[in-house]
């Protein structure tokens, strides 16, 4: 069907072909025997795709089958992360996994869990939540072409029910635009779903003119002939200019009796009474049951990543008393560091000159990616630009979009990721623009993230600060950034830790604790000034990161202040700063926290006028003092 260019090709022989064909039905026969020995697992997913497999793993790719994890070799990413089972297959055919494992899929105490995961070396990204594959490929395919400028290519294997996400056409769209020639996009078109057929099913045409309009070349072939498929990948690496999506005319169940594009069949281990007969169908066609291929080693182009610590050239430049944004205080800090490490790089959707981004790409033009308005791209693409430590990557928006890519964000839990996400225009304190950019939700999300660390800056130091441990800190790194302009607090030698929080204010006659972040800290340092001309004094405390938190620092004010605390923060009371403190404190006796947040959803106005309306203003802060002392 589809017309090739054949010049400087050369056909496998046959002995070649009749191998991957072989190592297919291989393929197929494992899938089936692990699904099987878990009694769950999705064979049919496996089928359908295992000559995609076969020639891609044995023919196509470049990699250290010993050292699957090398920078060097190319990248497979299975965004149909359901179809597991054929990707240890194809490890173990490789030689890289032992055949006798497989049989231990999805067990309690094996690595070879139901969706990949990086806990497998092979594996950079995990996958199981369909859609989110291709924009973690764009990531490695932006960084191999344009930061490690290395030969290696980057591979992605989706199926078409997945087509569906939004998520897939915001990474082709990506491709195109900065022409990954180095990434191939694969589609297995099985024409069915999991409750029904897919809406095209099996319409190639429209498949072809979606992903020709969205600027790929674009090859439809029969995915089950191997010959077929050594041609296209082949073509493929020639291509300059232009991502390749490969769509592939396929049948769900290949090779298997009575099921092969059938439905009902989606998830579901063969039963053991049919899966007898199947599997010696399966042998039957195997002409040479050894191991024969082997895959090319690739091009030693990438060195290895420079893990040293990264360090700010110097201390931050900012003098106690000075008034600066700490969104603009990002943009600063993130250049400072660019400087010191090459591997230090800023993505952002079309907000860079609200985020500050914009301060890092004019520094360092080649180390910005632009992601347009596309958020869950943008993580996605930061995430894959993190693998293999090839880049210490910051992606940064509006605080309020992020939550468009939170499923990608709970992925990167999984994905064990390294990626640094910065939240602009938090809260009310952004003012006229009103409630749709105010994010106000963004604290209770990322926390929830088990691997993230959580900062919260209330200076342009702190922010510094906060930059320069979040690329040295392991997992997923939040960063919120305000929009007001905020007075310098800490001395530029002030030294910051994630988990200690600062003692801004107090004295030896403290009648409460008041924790607040950000414009809050602010508005409680105020409270403090108004509340010292009464006669009274109030311990203020800055935590400096919400997750992990300084418990006890906390504790121990508290106890010096009569066990009261008062928490105030700019997002809604429901899993932001105050419920981190009430669970900090939750089963200490004796200690009462008041909490005041944003209860209501806001609206357009001043920011000064919208803290007071939303009740987190210095004197809501001085009001809620008194009377607690009262009530004791
Ligand atoms: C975001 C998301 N939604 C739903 C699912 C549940 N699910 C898993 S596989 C599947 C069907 C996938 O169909 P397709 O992409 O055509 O893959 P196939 O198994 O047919 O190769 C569904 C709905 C999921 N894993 N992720
Ligand atoms: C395949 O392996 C078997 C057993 O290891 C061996 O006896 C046989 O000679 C091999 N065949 C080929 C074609 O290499
Ligand atoms: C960002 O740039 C655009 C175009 O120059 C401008 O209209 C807009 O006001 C800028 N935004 C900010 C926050 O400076």
């Amino acid at each position: 069907i589809t017309k090739f260019n054949f010049s400087g090709y050369h056909k496998p022989d046959e002995k070649t072909l009749q191998g991957l064909k072989d190592v297919a039905n291989k393929l197929r026969i494992l899938s089936i025997k692990a699904t099987c020995a878990s009694n769950s697992g999705h064979p049919t997913s496996c089928c359908s795709m295992a000559e995609l497999m076969s020639v891609l793993f044995f023919n196509t790719m470049r990699y250290k089958v010993e050292d699957p994890r090398n920078q060097c070799n190319d990248r497979f990413v299975l965004s149909k992360g359901h179809a597991a089972p054929i990707l240890y297959a194809v490890w173990a055919e490789a030689g890289y996994l032992k055949e006798s494992d497989l049989l231990n899929l999805r067990k309690i105490d094996s690595d070879l869990e139901g969706h990949p995961t990086p806990k497998l070396q092979f594996v950079d990204m995990a996958t199981g939540s369909l859609g989110q594959g291709l924009g973690a490929a764009c990531g490695m395919a932006y960084t191999g072409k344009h930061f490690d400028k290395s030969s290696y290519r980057v591979y992605c294997m989706l199926g078409d029910g997945e087509c569906a996400e939004g998520s897939v056409w915001e990474a082709m769209a990506f491709a195109s635009h900065y022409k990954l020639d180095n990434l191939v996009a694969v589609i297995d078109v099985n024409r069915l779903g999991q409750s029904e057929p897919t809406s095209l099913q099996h319409d190639m045409e429209t498949y072809r003119k979606r992903c020709e309009a969205f600027g790929w070349n674009t090859y439809v072939v029969d995915g089950h002939d191997v010959e077929e498929l050594c041609k296209a990948f082949w073509q493929a690496q020639q291509v300059k200019g232009k991502p390749t999506c490969i769509v592939a005319k396929t049948l769900k169940g290949k090779g298997l009796k009575d099921i092969e594009d059938n439905l009902n069949w989606h998830g579901k281990a063969i039963p053991k009474d049919r899966a007898e007969a199947l599997l010696k169908e399966l042998e039957a066609l195997i002409q040479v049951p050894n191991k024969t291929l082997c895959p090319e080693l690739p091009k030693d182009d990438a060195a290895p990543a420079d893990l040293s610590p990264i360090l700010l050239p110097s201390p931050p430049a900012y003098k106690k008393g000075e008034k600066v944004a700490p969104r603009r205080a990002y943009g600063v800090a993130l250049t400072r560091l660019g400087q010191s490490n090459q591997r230090v790089v800023a993505l952002d959707g079309d907000t860079k000159n609200s985020t500050f981004a914009e301060t890092f790409k004019k520094a360092f033009p080649d180390r910005y990616i632009e992601c347009f308005i596309a958020e869950q791209n943008m993580v996605g693409v930061a995430m894959g630009c993190a693998t293999r430590d090839r880049t210490v990557a910051f992606a940064s928006t509006f605080s309020a979009f992020l939550s468009r890519a939170y499923d990608q964000i709970r992925m990167g839990a999984v994905s064990q990721t390294n990626v640094n996400l910065v939240g602009s225009h938090c809260g009310v304190s952004i003012g006229e623009d009103g409630p749709s950019q105010m994010a106000l939700e963004d604290l209770a999300m990322f926390r929830a993230i088990p691997t993230c660390t959580v900062f919260y800056p209330s200076d342009a130091v702190s922010t510094e600060r906060a930059v320069e441990l979040s690329a040295n800190t392991k997992g997923m790194c939040f960063i919120r950034t305000s929009r007001p302009e905020s007075e310098v607090i800490y001395s530029p030698d002030e030294k910051f830790e994630v988990g200690v929080a600062k003692v801004v204010r107090q004295s030896d006659k403290d009648h409460v604790t008041v924790i607040g972040a950000g414009v809050t800290l602010h508005e409680a340092l105020a409270a403090a000034d108004m509340l010292a001309s009464e006669g009274k004094n109030i311990r203020v405390i800055d935590p400096f990161t919400i997750k992990p938190l300084d418990a006890s620092t906390i504790l121990a004010s508290a106890r010096a202040t009569g066990g009261r605390i008062i928490t105030v923060e700019d997002h809604y009371k429901e899993g932001g700063l105050g419920e981190a403190v009430l669970s900090a404190v939750g089963e200490e006796p004796g200690i009462v926290v008041t909490r005041i947040a944003v209860t209501s959803v806001p609206r357009s106005g001043k920011p000064q006028e919208l803290m007071d309306l939303y009740g987190i203003s210095a004197k809501h802060i001085a009001n809620a003092v008194p009377g607690l002392v009262m009530n004791c």
